[in-house]
């Protein structure tokens, strides 16, 4: 498996050196000051690449292999009116990418949220902190703060009740940065920044769209752009939803081996893929994540290794990446019988994913979730377990 890690660009506080110095040897990026819609050209693409990739002379060798991620507009996940367009700019994207050399793209399909955290500095006991996603801060946001129509219903009455309890001790600094940690996005993100009443609005727009909806838009766009993609050597792997249910009402369609199931039985086309990211997946508890992997071994184009840790109302924290729910032993090994079938080329490039906050970085501003030690951790403790369980084959 290749060892890759996501690098913000050059504004990221994490530098090339700290790469290497953990042992990736590839890196996973994106223009990310381009906003979602926003054409990608060759010439900046290029740009970046070369700031990579033309290090200090005698430095090891980094090579940009991923992108991610092209955002892909809600206009292309409500298929409105410009979808058709924003699907060209999107596959304009794309050719600017492969013309790089870069055969790896990840996005997501989620609507309007991609990746949502409540709390972003929960302490852990050894001092550390994570990223956590706790059910009823979420219900607090979206029944009291954005007071959704219908949101209770969407929540049992304990977690209600905690969300009443929450709500009533909210100062407002507490209260602006929930709405800021759920609307405003985090590192990476695919989605626009959004205020409570930006969410509203963002919603309404979703008033019709349910999950078969939702679906049968993912599999149009998948129509439109794997020929495209597989004519340019271009593999697309889409990140399941993260995490995967449907949140403040809006549908979710990868959030389950069902879900990929249709969309390959729709678009069976090769450049159709995953990224198997075992810390969105194994946020369900229904989700085996070993026969996931097993059964869409040929399809896995990406994996984002991390684990969470589970509680009984679908709340969850980002656990150390050998220590959460998932079996990640069991994961690698499916993981390490794949790439054993596939020729160097396509091997699984796989990067740690998140890390907690720790030690010198505990005195540094860290992108929530994306510090260096704390990947650099599990980075190490994954390659471990990758050598061992490769000598043992
Ligand atoms: C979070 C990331 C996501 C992911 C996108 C893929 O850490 O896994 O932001 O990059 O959802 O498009």
């Amino acid at each position: 498996m290749r060892q890759a890690w996501r690098w913000y660009g050059p504004h990221d506080n994490v530098s090339l050196d700290d790469v290497r110095q953990a042992g990736a040897t590839e890196i996973v990026s994106a223009l990310h000051a381009i906003p979602p819609g926003g054409e990608w050209t060759r010439e900046a693409v290029a740009a970046r690449k070369r700031i990579i990739e033309e290090g200090p002379a005698g430095r090891t060798p980094l090579k940009w292999t991923i992108v991610e991620s092209i955002p892909v507009a809600d206009e292309v996940k409500r298929f409105g009116k410009q979808a058709k367009a924003a699907i060209d700019v999107w596959t304009a994207s794309m050719e600017a990418v492969a013309a790089n050399g870069i055969k790896t793209i990840c996005y997501n399909f989620m609507p309007v949220l991609d990746w949502t955290r409540t709390d972003l500095d929960w302490p852990l006991p050894n001092g550390a902190k994570a990223l956590r996603f706790d059910e009823a801060r979420l219900a607090t946001y979206d029944i009291h703060i954005l007071k959704r129509p219908g949101a209770d219903q969407d929540y049992p009455p304990e977690v209600r009740e905690r969300a009443r309890k929450i709500f009533e001790g909210l100062g407002q600094t507490e209260a602006d940065r929930l709405v800021a940690n759920i609307g405003a996005g985090l590192p990476g993100t695919t989605s626009e920044p959004v205020d409570a009443a930006g969410m509203r609005e963002k919603l309404a727009q979703y008033g019709k769209i349910d999950a078969a909806q939702l679906r049968r838009n993912l599999i149009e766009f998948l129509e439109r752009i794997a020929p495209a993609a597989e004519s340019l050597g271009v593999r697309l792997t889409l990140h399941p939803d993260d995490p995967p249910r449907p949140l403040l009402g809006l549908p979710r369609v990868a959030s389950k081996a069902e879900d990929y199931q249709a969309l390959f039985d729709a678009v069976p086309n090769p450049a159709n893929g995953m990224c198997f990211c075992t810390g969105s997946l194994g946020a369900s508890a229904a989700n085996d994540l070993p026969a996931i992997a097993r059964r869409f071994a040929a399809r896995i184009y990406f994996a984002h290794l991390r684990a969470v840790k589970r509680e009984p109302d679908g709340s969850f924290y980002e656990a150390d990446h050998l220590d959460g729910d998932c079996d990640m032993i069991a994961v690698l090994r499916e993981l390490l019988a794949e790439d054993r079938r596939r020729d160097s080329e396509w091997k699984i490039p796989f990067r740690p994913d998140h890390g907690h906050v720790m030690l010198d970085d505990l005195r540094k501003k860290t992108n929530p979730g994306y510090s260096a030690i704390g990947r650099l951790k599990g980075l190490a403790e994954l390659r471990g377990a990758i050598r061992a369980l490769e000598s043992a084959a």
